[in-house]
């Protein structure tokens, strides 16, 4: 596909068996390159007994060594550069809390490769050159504010720079600007629509077509809530700075439900938490991806620690593969009395009771170093309280909301499996993302 005269994203059409011919190519190139400049990687092609002639085609990827966050640790800030510093252009930080970040690299080359997957996406996403971008993201270290900035450059739109935070501030630009595209994580995107409402404005009275939204999981419900109320679409982007940042698997607006990987550049694999394995195709696991052509850091393998599952959508337009949805980091997930549990399947499960607003907290009790239970607080939406036409603070309203909170705890409990404590809160009253991610696992 020409998008412009500069920018052909014919790949994402490939035939399969010429994807695979292209990936083939590009592992044996960067699994040579890494043999010949990445210390790192000779060390550990030493230790596991190989040598970068062992592998000639995409299917050899099972021989090399797995990557994992510990060995970006281990080797901080630089120790995984296959180039001298003087030949870097940029370096980013991942966002993670605890410990030293973890550091990456890139050339100029990897800017553009970075610009060019992001265009791609944005593409995806139904942007297109000549709209603007109010790129909410958070400009910085976190490769969200930068890469959509450049990628959209790319795609020959306007970028407004305005990173995350100050809502009101926010909405009073795209009253003013007009944007047709908006990108931040989904909890922000939920912060706005609520400040337009706040306002008395309506979907139709704003200008915004499309919404770019990740950085953090996100189900269905959200994604109904944010486009009710923007009046758009609304696409997941997925990404990490480890790999790139944002831009490594996008969904298509006219399609929904799953994204596609960027496979011409990021190659997938999903592998059993335990067995490290592949899983048979389609079967859940934790997401792995080689970057097949960065240069100044390339990983072999890397161990996202994401859970999700690949498939092949009969209508998709690109033949690339897609992956469902991120359940949830593998250190997200919580064992409630054995049963493990991701947020997003509890979010799952609001989507089944009308009248929930998905702004949530959830808040672990714990016994002796164990999960025994889960409360959670939600929001119940105004206009269904108003309906009941009942009184705060009599019986019926009492019961209305007993009922209500039971009926949530009783669809979790169908479809997750655990017993849950729910208690539900007035819209507006739980606090909001104030921009970036936020953390919806609280701590008694
Ligand atoms: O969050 C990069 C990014 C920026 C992606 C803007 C999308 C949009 P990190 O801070 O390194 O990078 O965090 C990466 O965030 O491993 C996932 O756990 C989670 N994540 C990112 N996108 C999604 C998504 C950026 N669409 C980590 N759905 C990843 C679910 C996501 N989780």
């Amino acid at each position: 596909m020409l998008v412009s005269k500069d920018m052909d994203f014919s790949v994402e059409y490939l035939k399969l068996d010429q994807l695979r011919l292209l990936q083939s190519d590009r592992l044996t190139d960067l699994v040579g390159y890494l043999g010949e400049r990445s210390e790192f990687y000779k060390g550990k092609f030493n230790e596991s007994g190989i040598s970068p002639h062992d592998i000639r085609s995409i299917d050899d990827i099972t021989k090399l060594p797995i990557t994992y966050k510990q060995d970006l640790r281990d080797n901080y800030p630089f120790g995984l550069f296959a180039v001298p510093k003087n030949e870097l252009q940029r370096i980013h930080c991942s966002s993670g809390t605890t410990g030293k970040p973890t550091v990456v690299g890139y050339t100029k080359e990897d800017v553009d490769l970075f610009s060019e997957v992001v265009a791609r996406s944005l593409y995806a996403a139904g942007a297109r050159p000549g709209m603007q971008l109010h790129n909410a993201y958070g400009y910085g270290i976190f490769t969200g504010g930068l890469g959509l900035h450049y990628g959209a450059e790319k795609l020959g739109m306007s970028v407004l720079p305005i990173s995350g935070g100050m809502t009101a501030r926010q909405v009073d630009l795209i009253i003013d600007f007009k944007p047709e595209v908006i990108c931040c994580s989904p909890s922000y995107a939920l912060t706005i629509a609520d400040e337009f409402a706040k306002r008395g404005i309506t979907a139709e009275e704003i200008s915004l077509k499309y919404a770019v939204l990740g950085s953090e999981p996100w189900t269905e419900i959200i994604r109904s809530h944010i486009e009710e109320k923007l009046g758009l679409h609304a696409t997941n982007i997925y990404g990490l700075s480890e790999i790139i940042g944002p831009g490594v698997s996008m969904e298509d607006f006219e399609e929904k439900g799953g994204s596609y990987i960027w496979e011409d550049h990021f190659y997938p694999e999903i592998l059993d938490p335990i067995t490290k394995q592949p899983v048979p195709f389609g079967e859940e696991g934790v997401l792995v991806i080689t970057t097949l052509t960065k240069k100044a850091m390339p990983l072999l393998r890397y161990w996202t620690n994401d859970i999700t599952s690949l498939y092949y959508d009969e209508d998709a337009k690109r033949s690339m593969v897609k992956m469902r949805p991120i359940k949830g980091r593998a250190d997200d997930m919580l064992i409630v009395r054995g049963v493990n549990v991701y947020p997003s399947q509890i979010e799952e499960a609001f989507s089944h009771v009308k009248g929930v607003v998905p702004n949530y907290y959830l808040t672990p009790i714990e016994k002796e170093q164990m999960c025994v239970a889960l409360d959670i607080d939600v929001e119940i939406d105004d206009e269904l309280v108003k309906d009941q036409k009942i009184d705060t603070d009599t019986d019926d309203y009492f019961n209305f909301v007993g009922n209500f909170e039971k009926n949530i705890e009783n669809e979790i409990k169908k479809r997750v499996g655990i017993t849950t404590k729910v208690k539900i809160h007035t819209q507006d009253s739980l606090p909001k993302c104030e921009g970036g991610k936020i953390n919806r696992i609280l701590k008694k």
